[in-house]
C-alpha cells in the first residue's frame, strides 16, 4: 500500500498520530475513520503504515511477513523492521509533515518495543539505539493504543482472514499475543502524556467517537466532526 493523500486546504499544523495495538484491535478501521472525519474538516491527511508506507518499505514488508526474516533471527529481523522504518521516515512522514500534511500511521517504533522487545526478547539496550538512529527526535504527537482482550482480536483476524495462512505473526500462539497486550499496557502507562489507551470493544462508529473525543481533549482538534455538528 503506498501512502494515501486526501487534500483540502488549510493552514492547521501538521500532526502525527500513530495507531498501535495487537491484532485485529482496529487499527485500520479507525485509520480510516478518522482520516474521513478530518477530510471533511478539510485538513490534509495522508494514512499510512509499518512496515512499509513508502515503496522500498513494502518491499521490505514482503519479506518480513512471509516469515523470512524470522529465519535471520531475532536481531537481523527487528534490523529489517528498522531499515523499512528508516525508509519510511525519510520518504513520507518527514516530508509531509514538513508540509502541514497530517499523518496517520497504522504503528511505529512502540511496535518494535512490543513485537520485537517484550513479546520477541531482543535486548532493549539494542531498540534503543536503533530508534536513536532511525526516529532521532521524530515523535508521536498522539499514540492512541487500541486495546481488545487477546481473545476477541484473534477472533476479528481470523473471521477477516478467511481460510487464508496466518502470516508470520498471526501465527503466534496466545500467549505471545498476550505478552504484546502487557507490553501495550506497559507503555501506555509509561508514557500517558504521550499515549491514550483507547476501549475498542465496541462498535467501530463508537471507538471513533471515542477517539475525536480523546483529540479534543488533547486539543489536537478544536471541535465535533462535521456529522455531530448541527
Ligand atoms: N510488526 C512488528 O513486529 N514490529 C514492528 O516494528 C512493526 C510491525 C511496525 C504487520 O501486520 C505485522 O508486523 C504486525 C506486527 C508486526 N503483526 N501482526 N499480527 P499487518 O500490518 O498485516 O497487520 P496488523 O497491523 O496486525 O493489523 P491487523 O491485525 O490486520 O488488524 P487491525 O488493523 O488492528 O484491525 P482491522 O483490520 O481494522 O480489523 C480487523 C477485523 O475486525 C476486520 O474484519 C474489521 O472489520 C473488524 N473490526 C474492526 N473494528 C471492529 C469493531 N470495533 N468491532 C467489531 N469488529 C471490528
Amino acid at each position: 500500500m503506498a501512502a494515501e493523500i486526501h487534500t483540502a486546504n488549510t493552514a492547521t499544523r501538521g500532526r502525527f498520530i500513530t495507531f498501535e495495538g495487537g491484532e485485529g484491535s482496529g487499527k485500520s478501521t479507525q485509520i480510516r475513520l478518522l482520516a474521513e472525519r478530518l477530510d471533511k474538516e478539510g485538513l490534509r491527511v495522508i494514512v499510512t503504515r509499518e512496515p512499509g508506507g513508502s515503496p522500498g518499505a513494502e518491499i521490505i514488508r514482503h519479506v518480513l511477513l512471509s516469515g523470512v526474516g524470522k529465519m535471520l533471527g531475532a536481531d537481523a529481523e527487528t534490523l529489517l523492521f528498522i531499515a523499512a522504518r528508516d525508509d519510511h521516515v525519510r520518504h513520507v512522514i518527514e516530508p509531509a509533515l514538513a508540509q502541514d500534511i497530517w499523518v496517520l500511521c497504522d504503528r511505529f517504533a512502540d511496535s518494535t518495543r512490543v513485537y520485537q522487545g517484550y513479546a520477541g526478547k531482543v535486548d532493549p539496550r539494542l531498540l534503543d539505539a536503533m530508534e536513536r538512529v532511525t526516529i532521532g527526535t521524530l515523535k508521536p504527537d498522539i499514540t492512541l493504543i487500541l486495546d481488545v482482550p487477546v481473545e476477541v482480536g484473534m477472533q476479528r483476524a481470523a473471521s477477516r482472514r478467511g481460510t487464508d495462512t496466518p502470516d508470520r505473526f498471526e501465527g503466534e500462539n496466545i500467549d505471545f499475543h498476550r505478552k504484546l497486550r502487557d507490553g501495550y499496557l506497559a507503555i501506555a502507562r509509561g508514557e500517558p502524556e504521550r499515549c491514550v489507551l483507547i476501549d475498542a470493544t465496541e462498535t467501530p462508529e463508537n471507538v471513533a467517537d471515542r477517539i475525536w473525543s480523546t483529540l479534543m481533549q488533547r486539543r489536537l482538534i478544536l471541535r465535533q466532526p462535521e456529522a455531530q455538528r448541527s
